[in-house]
């Protein structure tokens, strides 16, 4: 079965505070299938390209300088609905709106320390996907779909 997948990243807040196995957590529980992973230190240039349309925001210099402050992790996932789905998971952008039980409303306070990234539409999960993955992905068939999908 072929399905949508979406661009999350583990922000370099989110890697220092050792949340990088609850964000996967929460994402495995959901049923989505993880299928690319990886630790690297974004260079400025992979995250202007990234942040292209943010370069006019008053916020871009800080948010530059935060992206490129650690490592982060750059994560594929698959499944039905994951691109929106993912952002439900992840919480509002600003984590004071985000609700508990998102990630960013149960982990963080400020927009500027907000932990991950995801997609915001199937077209740009696949860009950022080419960007962060330029050398593609290990093919992998999920045995399990039956058990997720009806
Ligand atoms: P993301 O790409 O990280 O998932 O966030 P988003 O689509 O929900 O929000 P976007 O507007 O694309 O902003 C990207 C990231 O920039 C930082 N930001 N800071 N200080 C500010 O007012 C401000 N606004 C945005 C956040 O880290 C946000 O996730």
């Amino acid at each position: 079965m072929s399905h949508e997948r979406t661009y999350i990243m583990v922000k370099p807040d989110g890697v220092e505070r050792g949340l990088v196995g609850e964000i996967i957590k929460r994402f495995e529980n959901k049923g989505f299938q993880l299928v690319g992973l990886q630790l690297l230190s974004p260079t400025r240039k992979i995250l202007e390209k990234h942040y292209e349309d943010l370069s006019s925001k008053p916020f871009f210099p800080g948010l530059m300088k935060y992206m490129i402050s650690g490592p982060v992790v750059a994560m594929v996932w698959s499944g039905k609905g994951v691109v929106k789905s993912g952002r439900v998971l992840l919480g509002e952008t600003n984590p004071l709106a985000s609700l508990p039980g998102t990630i960013r409303g149960d982990f963080c306070i400020d927009v500027g320390r907000n932990l991950c990234h995801g997609s915001d539409s199937v077209e740009n999960a696949e860009k950022e996907i080419a960007l962060w993955f330029p050398h593609g992905l290990v093919p992998h068939e999920r045995v399990i779909e039956k058990l997720i999908y009806e």
